[in-house]
């Protein structure tokens, strides 16, 4: 099995709506790690790199400006399977259709004001890391209960 890392950024819509504690608060319910945790103001050039898929797109100066309207809190989560967890609980990228339960479906009725960005896949959290996480800002620590989140044969003991 296989512990993956998810880079989760808090967007300015929900820092300014004060919903960072029920955000993180939901992560560490369901028992995945924090591994990284700093509020930032992201700059053109990280977003730039961030959102190169979207460069292209009508949205995307909107998108920056939105982006960087406040600082942003980024997180760096750990646990088997992460990055798929992280984005069920996240839930589909537009707040009206998000499913009830996640965080979107919860508290967004937006597509770009949707509180949270969530790694997509391997190559995408590797490439977030680097850009919003220095090494020594990675903090690796070993978790008192995780027996209690994942059997011995999970946690391939
Ligand atoms: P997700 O955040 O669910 O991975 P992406 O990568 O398609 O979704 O989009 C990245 C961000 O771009 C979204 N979180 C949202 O803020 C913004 N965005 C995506 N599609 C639109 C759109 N059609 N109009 C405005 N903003 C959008």
């Amino acid at each position: 099995m296989k512990s993956q890392q998810s880079v989760v950024l808090v967007k300015p819509d929900a820092l300014q709506r004060g919903l960072l504690g029920e955000i993180i608060h939901r992560f560490e319910r369901k028992g995945i790690k924090l591994i990284g945790l700093k509020m930032m103001r992201l700059t053109d050039e990280v977003l730039d790199q961030w959102y190169a898929h979207h460069k292209e797109k009508a949205f995307f100066g909107d998108l920056k400006k939105f982006m960087q309207s406040s600082p942003i809190v980024a997180m760096l989560w750990e646990g088997i399977d992460a990055i798929p967890v992280v984005r069920k609980i996240v839930g589909a990228t537009s707040g009206r259709e998000a499913e009830a339960g996640s965080i979107r479906g919860d508290f967004s009725m937006s597509r770009q004001l949707n509180l949270i960005h969530a790694s997509d896949g391997e190559e995408s959290a590797k490439k977030e890391k680097g850009l919003v996480f220095s090494d020594e800002e990675v903090v690796e620590w070993q978790s008192a209960d995780e027996c209690l989140f994942y059997s011995s044969e999970e946690l391939g003991e």
